[in-house]
């Protein structure tokens, strides 16, 4: 079975379990707590010198770190990971996309809030400015087609949906961004995962 080492509050972690569930790959967790040094031993290094969850270890030993990553090599060869190599690019623009324009700022400010406990008021507001961009662009996307990188669901919704639907937690606000709730609730039925607060409000 596969093994994934990860926070199960991480989004960039839940990115693996939704994909693998969506895939129907069984996978089991080793829970890491991050804050209490959990990938600074030597034991997790030996699994990836990169020191970050999530990693995952397959069954033959072989192990595999960046989210990104993780999720677009479990579901190849699934309608998540389209066969058209221009809709497979426009896929990976948004995968890439998400890890340099969005999650440094959305998945950073929910840490901020949601991990240390401080105000919204706290923020840093260039971080703040950038998440809100992010969203708007997304929002804008989804005015063009269902899915966030074109006309069918691909690992780019899993990978956005899973900081995008925590986004109250960064202190954002969903509700003028109508199409992104949409999304959200799309994304959700299809994972089936409970609603989160921020696609219902
Ligand atoms: N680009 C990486 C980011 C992973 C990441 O930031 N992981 C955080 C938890 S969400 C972590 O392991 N932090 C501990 C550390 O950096 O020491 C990915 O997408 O997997």
């Amino acid at each position: 079975m596969l093994t994934l080492y990860g926070d199960p509050q991480s989004g960039n972690c839940l990115k693996v379990s939704y994909t693998a569930k969506a895939v129907g790959l069984p996978l089991q967790w080793v829970e890491m707590d991050v804050r209490e040094g959990a990938t600074r031993t030597a034991d997790f290094l030996a699994l990836s010198d990169m020191g970050q969850v999530p990693v995952v270890r397959f069954e033959d030993g072989r192990t595999l770190a960046q989210s990104n990553a993780i999720i677009r090599y479990l579901a190849a060869g699934t309608p998540l990971v389209p066969s058209d190599l221009f809709a497979q690019a426009k896929m990976d623009e948004m995968l890439f996309w998400e890890q340099y324009s969005h999650e440094p700022y959305v998945a950073v400010c929910r840490f901020h809030m949601f991990y240390l406990g401080k105000s919204a008021e706290s923020r840093d507001p260039a971080r703040v400015e950038r998440g809100e961009k992010a969203l708007d662009l997304m929002d804008g996307r989804l005015a063009r087609h269902e899915w966030i990188a074109g006309d069918t669901m691909t690992v780019a919704d899993i990978s956005l949906l899973a900081y995008t639907r925590l986004a109250h937690e960064g202190g954002f606000d969903l509700s003028t961004r109508k199409r992104l709730k949409e999304w959200i609730a799309r994304c959700e039925a299809v994972l089936d995962l409970e609603p989160a607060t921020a696609a219902a409000a």
